[in-house]
């Protein structure tokens, strides 16, 4: 039997990386709902992250998304972030909000365009040095909507040909992480759709480049842990985006749709050796918060992730090991689906105590006062960005 005494020190391992965009104002194509108190620019973006951290012990890097994050001086940005006791984390990069990328990016058969694309990637490249980052992370909206609207084939060569220019200029001590999803805003076919391409893409590459799997990316009923466990196994699994979905690429609050899902997925992470501050593998959220509040949807979240996450490391893998080798199938799960059942968070509440940490996050933010001064101090807040 594992207890949470033997997994404690495991959990002083976790961080989870917040996603700059989750701070602002954001909604769906049909309406952006304003928010009182939201970030004007990516000081006070910093700022809310850094607050998530100050209560959670679990959010010490903040993502910032090029050129919505872009500022004067990220020297100073940097400075910002560590003076409230965070870092500057995996830069995102941007080719789907310009005119020019209307029918493309990396993918896009003008070579001008393709030209403005990789020079895009240069330039966070070149923030990466500056912040600090490892990760320069890749989500395209290339496809097409009607087929015959161009040829997938050369799409998929000029891809790994823009990447690989992209790639030549990645640090030793950097990473390129591409993101896959299976479609919007391209409907009929998307250039990077699926954990394969993304492989077959990164692969040809180099070692420094690894795949993203964000969770809100598949069709409805795909085994999401199965890809985890396969990424794993070949080396390739470079980060999460963490959230939750119902139909399509919603970005709800992580643990809230499926919670058996997070679980089974960190149950392969754990298995896999993707857990643990060297593991290689960077946990993030890619959320937005389109009618809660931002600060407590952060909390929530990483609080979601740290709950099943222990749960995870509770899974007695010699029990399971032991019925798996009988062929005991209903033991099997039952070992599985015990520490899927077993309840956290008294534990984790002394646990944060330990830490000088408030047991209740949620309720130390609401208690805080910080809501209120945002809301009173900030005026204009400004748009995360669609779909992000
Ligand atoms: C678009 O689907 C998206 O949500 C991707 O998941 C990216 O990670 C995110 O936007 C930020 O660019
Ligand atoms: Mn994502
Ligand atoms: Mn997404």
């Amino acid at each position: 039997m594992t207890s949470f005494a033997d997994i404690a020190p495991l959990l002083e391992q976790q961080e989870i990386e917040l996603p700059s965009w989750a701070f602002g104002n954001s909604g769906t194509r049909f309406r952006v709902f304003p928010q009182r108190g939201v970030p004007r620019d990516p000081f006070e973006k910093v700022a809310d992250a850094a607050k998530v951290h100050e209560l959670t012990g679990l959010a010490p890097r903040v993502a910032l998304h090029i050129p919505w994050d872009e500022v004067e001086d990220f020297a100073t940005l940097r400075k910002h972030a560590e003076d409230l006791g965070v870092a500057l984390g995996t830069i995102n990069s941007n080719t789907f909000q310009d005119e020019a990328y209307k029918l493309g990016s990396l993918a896009h058969r003008d070579a001008a365009v393709r030209r403005q694309a990789v020079d895009h990637h240069l330039r966070c490249l070149e923030i990466m040095g500056e912040t600090g980052s490892r990760d320069l992370k890749i989500w395209l909206a290339d496809g097409t909507n009607y087929p015959g609207q161009d040829d997938m084939r050369s799409r998929q060569d000029r891809l790994a040909e823009s990447l690989a220019e992209i790639y030549a200029h990645v640090g030793e001590d950097q990473r390129l992480v591409l993101e896959y999803k299976i479609f919007e805003p391209a409907f009929y076919h998307t250039d990077v759709p699926d954990w394969g391409t993304s492989y077959a893409q990164v692969t040809a590459l180099g070692d420094r480049a690894t795949v993203c799997l964000d969770t809100g990316h598949h069709a409805p009923g795909t085994n999401i842990e199965f890809i985890v466990m396969q990424l794993l196994r070949l080396g390739r699994l470079g980060s999460f985006d963490f959230n939750s979905r119902f139909y399509a690429d919603d970005d709800l609050i992580v643990g809230a749709a499926d919670p058996f899902q997070l679980f089974r997925i960190l149950v392969e992470v754990v298995r896999g050796g993707g857990y643990g501050r060297d593991s290689g593998v960077a946990f993030m959220l890619d959320q937005c918060h389109n009618v809660e509040h931002k600060i407590p949807g952060q909390i929530r979240s990483v609080l979601n992730v740290q709950e099943m996450t222990a749960r995870a490391l509770l899974l007695d893998a010699d029990a399971l090991e032991v019925a798996q080798r009988a062929g005991d199938v209903i033991a099997a799960n039952s070992v599985f689906m015990d520490a899927f059942s077993t309840d956290v968070r008294p534990d984790l509440a002394r646990w944060r105590e330990s830490r000088g940490l408030s047991a209740d996050p949620m309720r130390a933010y609401a208690e805080s006062g910080y809501q209120e001064r945002i809301e009173a101090g900030r005026t204009g807040g400004h748009q995360a960005g669609w779909g992000a």
